[in-house]
């Protein structure tokens, strides 16, 4: 897959008042380079329909766009790729349908799950919840920054830090390794959302910068 640095996750319940495809184009236009759709209530017509949507709208800007959990709807919009928790399909069924031009990423909460998914194939992995979220309802307790290094150190897949990152303690997220940053309310529930994905991005590549002169 491209490789990317800021993944931004729809969260309608943060932005009441403004349309998703609305958010969602200001976050791609700070510079969010993956959109995924999350939608954990809607029925399987509405998610087609804002999946479509969205599929419209990254095609436009040249930008990932993944599916949370539905397969059928990833693959009935062309969606680039689908996100998969530890309870949903395993890696190589999820394979078999969507076939090997399409990204499978897998949320990872513990090392040896990880482990798993680099062994699996899994073409990037979430690693989090790093610090407490609402956001998440069936969330487990946050991994902490020392999860992180411990993926920084050993994994060799992408890998994105998820869960309770904020502009004022991303820093901390990427001193412990990380390289690509994933937020939802931080984002969508921005009074400027650009603006906000832009102040990440900076954030990002001056740690990249550091990294790199040491
Ligand atoms: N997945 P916010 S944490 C969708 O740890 C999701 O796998 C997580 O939302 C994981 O940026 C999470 O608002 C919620 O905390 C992230």
């Amino acid at each position: 897959m491209r490789d990317f640095r800021l993944y931004a996750i729809t969260g309608e319940e943060f932005h009441p008042g403004r349309d998703l495809l609305t958010v969602m184009e200001e976050a791609i236009r700070g510079g969010a380079d993956i959109v995924q759709l999350r939608d954990k209530t809607g029925s399987k017509r509405d998610v087609l329909r804002k999946a479509q949507a969205l599929r419209e709208l990254t095609r436009r800007y040249g930008a990932t766009f993944i599916v949370n959990d539905h397969i059928d709807v990833a693959l009935a919009v062309d969606a680039d790729g689908i996100h998969l928790g530890q309870d949903d399909l395993p890696i190589a069924e999820a394979r078999r349908i969507v076939g090997p031009g399409r990204i499978i990423g897998i949320s990872t909460h513990r090392i040896e799950e990880a482990r798993e998914a680099e062994r699996d194939g899994a073409d990037y992995i979430g690693v989090g919840p790093v610090f407490p979220t609402k956001t998440k309802s069936d969330v487990v307790a946050p991994v902490t920054t020392s999860y992180v290094r411990e993926v920084a150190a050993e994994i060799r897949i992408p890998f994105v830090a998820i869960g309770g990152i904020k502009l004022h303690n991303v820093d901390e997220v990427l001193r412990a390794g990380a390289t690509r940053i994933c937020a939802v309310s931080e984002i969508v529930g921005s009074a400027d959302v650009a603006g906000t994905c832009r102040a990440f991005l900076e954030k990002i590549d001056r740690a990249a910068e550091i990294a790199r002169r040491r």
